[in-house]
């Protein structure tokens, strides 16, 4: 037995339905990270391990709200506080139906290992509900958000734990959400990052996470000696917060971006996607997908009942560079197939764990570069990072600044992981790079902090 199969065997009570996301996070972590395990006993005398995969406190609460027929709503809000080595409890929240405590717990895990590698003083968190927003009114999503706040107020604060947004959590249910943490506190204070920008939030946020992806490509591509994006076929799955903001920067910088998806299906138009149609029906209209055919009847929808059999309709068009930016766990094997076969050159992660365990193998195997989330998508909490500093100093960051401060973070990232790979032997391992890096900052404040 393998020392890693060893350290995930103690861990066997979390390979259970509740955990199943956190229990394949984790086993990639420590697959990951034993040869620095190898390296250097202080980390099992310790028990980092031990002691990183349990959270901090995890804090479940009732969250009761009236819907517009003034019927009582009831859902469950959470926020587990994973690991403050580093900084204060930093990572976003979740709104989706999906939400359980594993799933938070997965995108906690995740987080301490990405605000490490960032290189900034943030611990790792995630929080959110079982709330759907979809189909609700603004009124119903501030209620929402005030009784969430209700509860989440007393555990947080900016030096203690700093949330933002993620699936189904963007700039108006921050400002909801902060608007009653400030009425219920009377404190005006960056406790929530990704704040409109007109009250408290950084310019660049809601672009920080797809820019962030694409500038990691860049220096990946350029690291791995590849051709650069520019003129380059791209899919992106997706058409939220990261993916749009992705595929702004891809056409930006004279790629063409092809595809984008949502829960109900893909949208495939090969001159390129019409980014201000998209915008309008995702962001503004909260619309389906469905919708961009109606404009442009040259692009296809393909629903999500004539996906491949176990795959994405996304991962089957040919392209030179792949963004999952959806969610997890929607690239598999029979994707990574198809990629592949495709000639697909890189993969960058802009979800949080897009790809399946065999997808990532296959992807590897087959010398497709491989950006990993907890590397790739850091852009957005770094960008979040940078409006704490500038609420603390209570100052405005121009936007050239924010960029160039961003594009740095993900030159350095990229630079550290390959960099790490190399040390440990695993040369090209993008995935064992980032765990290695990121857990190694951790458990060495772990020690130096005792227990
Ligand atoms: P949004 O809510 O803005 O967008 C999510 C998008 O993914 C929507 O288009 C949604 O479709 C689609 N989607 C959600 N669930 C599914 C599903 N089960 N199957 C297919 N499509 C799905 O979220 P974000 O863009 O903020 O987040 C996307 C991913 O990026 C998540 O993994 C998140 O954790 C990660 N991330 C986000 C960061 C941020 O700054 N926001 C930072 C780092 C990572 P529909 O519109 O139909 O719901
Ligand atoms: O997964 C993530 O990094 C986020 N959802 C952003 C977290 C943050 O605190 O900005």
């Amino acid at each position: 037995m393998t020392l890693a199969e060893k350290e995930i065997k103690k861990f066997e009570n979390h390979n259970c339905a509740e955990d199943a996301l956190f229990y394949q996070a984790m086993e990639e972590v420590i697959y990951s990270i034993a040869p620095l395990l190898e390296s250097d006993e202080k980390y099992t005398k310790y028990a980092i391990l031990e002691r990183l995969v349990i959270p901090d406190r995890i804090i479940k609460f009732k969250v009761t709200w009236l819907d517009d027929n003034n019927k009582i709503q009831v859902n469950s809000g959470y926020r587990v506080q994973f690991n403050n080595a580093l900084g204060p409890y930093k990572g976003g929240l979740r709104f989706h139906p999906t939400v359980t405590e594993g799933v938070l717990k997965f995108l906690g895990l995740e987080q301490i290992l990405k605000n490490s590698l960032t290189g900034l003083p943030i611990g790792g968190a995630k929080g959110g509900s079982d709330f759907d927003p979809k189909g609700k009114s603004d009124f119903e999503i501030m209620k929402f958000c005030s009784a969430f706040m209700t509860e989440l107020h007393k555990y947080i604060g900016p030096r203690i734990d700093v949330p933002a947004g993620d699936i189904g959590v963007g700039g108006r249910e921050i400002g909801y959400l902060f608007g009653e943490y400030k009425k219920i506190t009377s404190s005006y204070e960056g406790t929530l990052t990704g704040k409109p920008y007109f009250f408290g939030g950084s310019l660049m946020r809601p672009e920080a996470t797809g820019y962030g992806a694409v500038y990691f490509t860049q220096t990946m591509l350029e690291m791995e000696n590849k051709e650069p994006l520019d003129g380059q076929i791209c899919t992106v799955s997706g058409a939220g917060n990261v993916a749009l903001h992705a595929i702004e920067k891809l056409q930006d910088i004279g790629a063409v971006v092809v595809s984008c998806s949502d829960s109900r299906g893909t949208i495939y138009d090969a001159r390129g996607v019409d980014l201000a149609l998209l915008k309008d029906i995702k962001l503004k209209r909260r619309a389906s997908l469905e919708e961009y055919c109606k404009v442009h009847n040259e692009g296809k929808y393909i629903p999500v009942a004539e996906y491949p059999e176990g795959g994405h309709a996304v991962w089957d068009i040919p392209c030179y560079a792949a963004f999952p930016c959806a969610t997890q766990n929607e690239l598999t094997e029979v994707d990574a197939k198809a990629l592949i076969t495709n000639g697909c050159v890189s993969v960058t992660e802009g979800a949080n764990m897009p790809s399946t365990p065999d997808a990532i193998d296959l992807l590897q195997t087959h010398k497709v570069c491989f950006a990993p989330a907890k590397a790739a998508n850091a852009g957005g909490v770094a960008v979040s990072e940078f409006e704490m500093s500038q609420n603390a100093s209570m100052t405005k960051w121009s936007y050239a600044k924010v960029d160039e401060k961003l594009k740095e973070t993900m030159q350095m990232i990229c630079k550290r992981v390959a960099l790490t790979a190399k040390d440990y032997g695993v040369e090209g391992n993008y995935v064992h790079g980032a765990n290695i890096a990121g857990f190694k900052k951790v458990a060495d404040a772990m020690i130096a902090e005792g227990i």
